[in-house]
């Protein structure tokens, strides 16, 4: 049975994949749900608000930017708001490498301009920080949980680790209600094309279609602790539900290479992976990420959280939801 609730949540990030499923799960919680929007994005709702356009008309959304402070305080001098989530962010970790600067500006003024709006208007405001995995970068010891040192490999990952502090730092300085979610990769048929994930699910289908006939990517041998965006975001809302704030490590303990991801996509549509996949150097980052697992025993615990859905039936729910969007 669910809890039936009047709070009124913030989501940043809120027409992305975390944001919409995020946006649907409080919905669905009778929360009143709030969204902070670019303003071009209304002038093109059907390519910038795809994956909201089927709730849109049950959102708030507020137009603004992370990186105008003005912009955010006027949101929240109008508005109050029981819970923010904070899940804006440039996240493509490639990208990063290409414009560190832009990343670095965006991740973490963005990050301390809603803290700063928030102690200084709604201080009793629970907040959510996206931290992510990429904070462990070569990592210090395997799994990772709560504990483990940062070791970031990009500026995307440096950024996280800047927000993360800062998040903390809010928490302990000012006695904002902070939390930090450590969020290992996780996925869907919402997933952003450039990630390695629906990257392959697309290339399969087109493959499939015969409209490519081959994929090429960088590099095979990385491994990731790969989870359902759907049950990712049942445990930033249980963080936010605690008596007090804290870090959790979100992850299913199994860790997966590129390649095994594509052998399993490839033979949801009855395909052998090898005939296709060429290695291509371009997609190759300066620094790698090797290895990533991760232990979430303290979620497991304190938030009652599981995973509910697995790593095959993650791929080939994706690889089908590809091949019937092209028919
Ligand atoms: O899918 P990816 O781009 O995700 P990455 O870099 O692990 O980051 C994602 O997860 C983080 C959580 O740990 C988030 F914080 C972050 O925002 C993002 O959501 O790449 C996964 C792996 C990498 O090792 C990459 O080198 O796949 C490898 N890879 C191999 N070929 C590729 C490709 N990645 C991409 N994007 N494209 C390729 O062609």
């Amino acid at each position: 049975m669910q809890f039936m609730s009047t709070k009124a949540a913030f989501i940043t990030g809120i027409t992305g994949q975390d944001g919409s499923y995020l946006a649907e799960h409080l919905l669905d919680l009778g929360y009143e749900v709030h969204g902070l929007i670019r303003r071009v994005a209304f002038e093109q709702p059907e390519a910038r608000l795809a994956r909201i356009l089927k709730i849109k008309d049950r959102l708030h959304l507020h137009s603004g930017s992370l990186e105008s402070y003005p912009s955010l305080f006027q949101i929240f001098a109008k508005q109050k708001f029981d819970e923010c989530y904070h899940l804006a962010a440039q996240s493509f970790v490639a990208e990063s490498f290409a414009d560190g600067f832009s990343t670095m500006s965006t991740n973490i003024n963005g990050t301390h301009y809603l803290l700063a709006a928030l102690r200084e208007l709604q201080p009793k405001c629970r907040f959510y920080f996206a931290g992510s995995s990429e904070m462990f970068g070569k990592v210090h010891e395997t799994p990772q949980r709560e504990t483990t040192i940062f070791h970031p490999r990009s500026p995307y990952g440096v950024s996280k680790v800047a927000g993360y502090y800062l998040t903390m730092n809010y928490r302990e300085a000012y006695n904002l209600f902070a939390a930090n979610g450590i969020l290992f990769n996780h996925e869907g048929p919402r997933r952003g094309v450039e990630f390695v994930t629906r990257k392959i699910t697309t290339g399969v289908a087109r493959i499939a279609r015969g409209q490519s006939k081959e994929l090429r990517l960088g590099n095979l041998e990385a491994r990731r602790d790969w989870g359902d965006s759907r049950d990712y975001v049942r445990a930033m809302y249980l963080m936010l539900q605690q008596e007090t704030s804290d870090d959790f490590v979100i992850a299913t303990g199994e860790t997966h290479s590129v390649r095994e991801f594509c052998d399993l996509a490839f033979r949801e549509a009855g395909l052998d992976y090898r005939d296709f996949v060429k290695e291509d150097e371009m997609f190759y980052r300066p620094a790698e990420v090797d290895l990533l697992v991760g232990d979430a025993t303290k979620a497991h615990k304190i938030l009652g959280w599981k995973p509910e859905r697995t790593f095959p039936q993650l791929v080939s729910e994706m690889v089908q939801a590809d091949l019937a969007r092209l028919g």
